[in-house]
């Protein structure tokens, strides 16, 4: 069993997208055990892209993650970190594949409706950047 993080970005969160994105988890047999809705200041949003500090587009990124409301989750299930990734599509839109989140939703490759940890190590460090282990619910 293993978890990882996701985030509804601003824009996710602004076009109404909340309940699809969940409903889609959900019907791939992924478990949400947590979940908070909040709006990161930009410092917030730079110590969690802190891996991407020296990219081009950091300053926009960390700029865009501040700029509304997210919803924060962490996802349970049999191999999550990859099933959520799949269910998201890739970072660029115009390069996901048909039936992904980000095909159907996103406009923008940095506006791009999700985020989901992208290993094991990056998952540990997401989730504790969010969530607290009482705020985590064991089935
Ligand atoms: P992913 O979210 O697919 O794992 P990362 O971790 O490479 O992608 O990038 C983190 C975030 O940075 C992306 N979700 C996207 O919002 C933004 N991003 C990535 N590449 C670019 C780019 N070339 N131009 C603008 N924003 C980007």
């Amino acid at each position: 069993m293993e978890r990882t993080l996701s985030i509804i970005k601003p824009d996710g969160v602004q076009s109404g997208l909340i309940g699809e994105v969940i409903k889609r988890f959900e019907a791939n047999g992924i478990r949400v055990v947590a979940m908070k809705m909040l709006h990161m200041d930009k410092e917030q949003a730079k110590g969690f892209y802190a891996v991407h500090k020296e990219r081009p587009f950091f300053d926009s990124l960390t700029d865009f993650m501040s700029s509304g409301r997210i919803v924060a989750m962490v996802l349970e299930g049999d191999q999550v970190i990859e099933k959520n990734r799949s269910l998201m599509g890739a970072t660029n839109y115009k390069e996901a594949a048909e039936g992904t989140i980000r095909r159907d939703f996103a406009s923008d490759i940095e506006k791009n409706i999700v985020h989901g940890s992208d290993s094991p190590e990056t998952a540990a460090f997401e989730i504790g950047y969010f969530f607290n282990s009482f705020e985590i619910c064991e089935q």
